[in-house]
């Protein structure tokens, strides 16, 4: 260490808000997979990093509350690659964040929406996030400038280039990757569907929520919205869902009784662990 930080001060004063632009962002970054950190090496990269993977800045107070969510079963490798690349980047972006990782427990076919559903349901319990962040794990941002803060009014698509598409969208609704609602615009569409267990379609759903409600989706320029994937193959568990294409001709009926307020699940833990809160949800199975 050379410096040494100056200690947040212990007064109630408050404090002064962060500036508009970060003096940390560094813009594009190189990311690799060449080798899997370890959540030791994780940590101590990232002292200031609090019980539950919570951080603030300590100078300044954020413009942003920002929730990451996460959806996960069985991807402990993209986990670790995503929590070494996250935790330093929200952290030069001076946000107050927290990561949630949502654990499907059991065999059963996988429900990555309604997984969504449960983070943002346990994790606005927890504190007053401004703003939620719906990432898939294996997505690793490569532009700091591609800030995980959310607009006012409408729901964002922010990983609009990713390397499995050559950098472009690989069709113009396309709402899957990353995401972010404040919990206003959370629950004006009624949250995600609970419906679609397997692969497919659940993004594409989401994207008709936005619309039938009135909003628009807004997103980073290409140059900033890039993203590496963690190459994978198809997973066990979760196969294509036959199902999708009639689930999403009916989502115009279905959407306001299928989502958050039709939301059931069992708690089975809750954990603050060094890097990230952990919950693990028996969410059910298929009918
Ligand atoms: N996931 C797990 N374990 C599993 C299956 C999925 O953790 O066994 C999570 C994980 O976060 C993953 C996400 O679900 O990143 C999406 O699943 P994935 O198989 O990676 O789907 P992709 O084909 O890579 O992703 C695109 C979109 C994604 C959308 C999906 C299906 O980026 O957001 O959910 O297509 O529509």
């Amino acid at each position: 260490l050379v410096f040494q930080l100056p200690a947040r001060p212990s007064t109630s004063r408050p404090l002064p808000f962060c500036p508009d632009r970060s003096p940390y962002l560094i813009g594009p970054l190189i990311v690799s997979f060449s080798q899997v950190p370890t959540l030791k090496q994780i940590q101590e990269k990232n002292p200031a990093v609090k019980l539950g993977g919570r951080y603030h800045p300590f100078n300044c107070e954020s413009r942003s509350r920002t929730a990451i969510i996460i959806p996960h079963r069985n991807r402990e490798t993209h986990l670790r690659h995503l929590l070494y690349y996250l935790h330093p980047f929200l952290q030069r972006q001076q946000l107050h964040y927290g990561i949630y990782i949502v654990h499907q427990a059991g065999n059963a076919t996988f429900n990555r929406a309604k997984l969504l559903n449960v983070g943002v349901k346990e994790a606005l319990k927890d504190e007053e996030w401004n703003c939620l962040f719906l990432h898939d794990v294996d997505l690793i941002p490569e532009n700091d400038h591609n800030l995980y803060v959310c607009d006012r009014w409408n729901p964002k698509h922010v990983s609009v280039a990713m390397n499995k598409f050559k950098y472009k969208l690989p069709y113009f609704q396309y709402f899957g990757g990353v995401s972010a609602l404040t919990p206003d615009q959370y629950m004006k569409i009624n949250g995600f569907p609970n419906q679609y267990w397997g692969w497919g379609g659940e993004d594409d759903d989401i994207a008709m929520r936005v619309r039938f409600r009135g909003m628009k989706i807004l997103r980073p320029p290409v140059s900033v919205g890039h993203y590496k994937m963690v190459k994978h193959e198809g997973d066990q568990g979760n196969e294509q869902n036959p199902h999708r294409f009639d689930l999403l001709i009916r989502t115009y009926r279905s959407w306001s009784q299928d989502g958050m307020n039709s939301l059931s699940y069992k708690l089975l833990s809750k954990e603050l662990l060094p890097l990230y809160t952990n919950i693990t949800a028996d969410i059910g199975t298929n009918p």
